[in-house]
């Protein structure tokens, strides 16, 4: 038994498309995909705001709240929750040069205008919770934009969010590059301090991704720890990463088991979830994955993570403290692998 609450988004069962590659797997219907969730043990769904209303962008406001509500149905039907609404400013024409950050004011505006609907949608799904992940908010070239204005422009749009709506709160999603060379909020103590500069930082909090904290060449159990410590730490997306490469998005605790384990001793040490913080999953299957075991890397990472709760419940605390008292940290280290490859 786990003492968290897990949660994913319908984007963690894909076709298989890669950066070199076309789908290899055919879609599945989101209601199924909730269903399955469900069945894997899920209680909550991430969305971005075009997997709860896919045509938005050719709809009214008030067609896209209608939209919303439908998608709540679905939830309902199937005792799920919905976690987040991000919106998604990395694939229309018009975030090409970034969304909020967009040298085009124009451009600015239509990420506002997902911004804001994004909110419209989280209410109606009974979320109160925004996540920016940041995708092409920095550069490719560097002198292409000025990079005060970048992050300027960064906490006039979160502004622009809190205004909107007075209950929302938003969640930064640090990550240091990819699909942009520079970012301009690239881990979470970028996004802690943005945070404080906004019209109402206590509304202003991050999500940390495993995978996204190794990209920047940082323990992603330290930077659990980092947000945690400021009260900030308001949703994760676990999962793993083989070192400085593309953004892999692997089952959770497959590369780094060690700081894995770290990450969630300290989840639990310092009761992340007690505040109804979900563990979020953000994985994705093999491109070699059939169709029929499209799920195998969810179940997996639940196992993993559940495997490693186990471990940090039987973690020797008196012998950490006793080889702390003594500074023989050769031995501490030599007690923390010895648990972890013991039966
Ligand atoms: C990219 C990600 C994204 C975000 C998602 C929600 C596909 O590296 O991690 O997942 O988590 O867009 O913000
Ligand atoms: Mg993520």
């Amino acid at each position: 038994m786990s003492q968290f609450r897990f949660s994913v988004g319908p984007w963690n069962v894909h076709e298989g498309r890669d950066a070199f590659g076309p789908e290899v797997r055919p879609s599945i219907a989101f209601a199924e995909k909730v269903k399955k969730f469900k069945a894997i043990g899920f209680s909550a769904v991430q969305f971005h705001d075009d997997d709860a209303v896919p045509k938005m962008n050719e709809m009214t406001d008030a067609q896209i709240r209608a939209a919303a509500r439908d998608v709540r149905k679905i939830l309902d039907d199937n005792g799920m929750a919905a976690e987040f609404v991000a919106p998604r400013l990395w694939e229309d024409p018009r975030t090409i040069d970034g969304g909020f950050t967009a040298n085009d004011p124009k451009e600015r505006d239509f990420a506002i205008w997902r911004g804001l609907r994004s909110v419209d949608i989280a209410n109606e799904l009974g979320a109160d919770k925004i996540v920016l992940w940041l995708a092409r908010e920095g550069t490719l070239c560097f002198e292409s934009k000025n990079p005060v204005e970048g992050v300027n422009r960064l906490v006039e749009a979160i502004n622009r969010i809190l205004e909107y709506d007075k209950k929302i709160r938003v969640l930064i999603e640090s990550k240091p590059n990819e699909p942009i060379d520079r970012s301009f909020c690239p881990t979470l103590g970028h996004v802690m301090a943005i945070g404080y500069r906004t019209v109402d930082p206590n509304r202003v909090g991050g999500l940390l991704e495993s995978a996204h904290a190794i990209l920047a060449g940082l323990d992603p159990a330290m930077e659990i720890a980092f947000a945690l410590s400021f009260g900030k730490l308001w949703s994760v997306h676990l999962n793993d990463q083989n070192g400085l490469k593309y953004d892999q998005d692997k089952t959770f605790g497959v590369e780094n088991l060690r700081q894995a384990f770290n990450e969630v001793r300290v989840l639990i040490e310092n009761n992340y979830g007690s505040k109804g913080e979900y563990v979020g999953l953000d994985v994705k299957a093999m491109r070699t994955q059939k169709l029929a075991e499209s799920y195998q890397h969810l179940r997996n990472s639940l196992q993993i993570f559940k495997m490693l709760e186990e471990k940090a419940r039987k973690f020797d605390y008196a012998f950490q403290a006793k080889c702390i008292a003594e500074r023989n940290y050769e031995v501490l280290e030599m007690y923390v692998l010895e648990h972890l490859m013991k039966a």
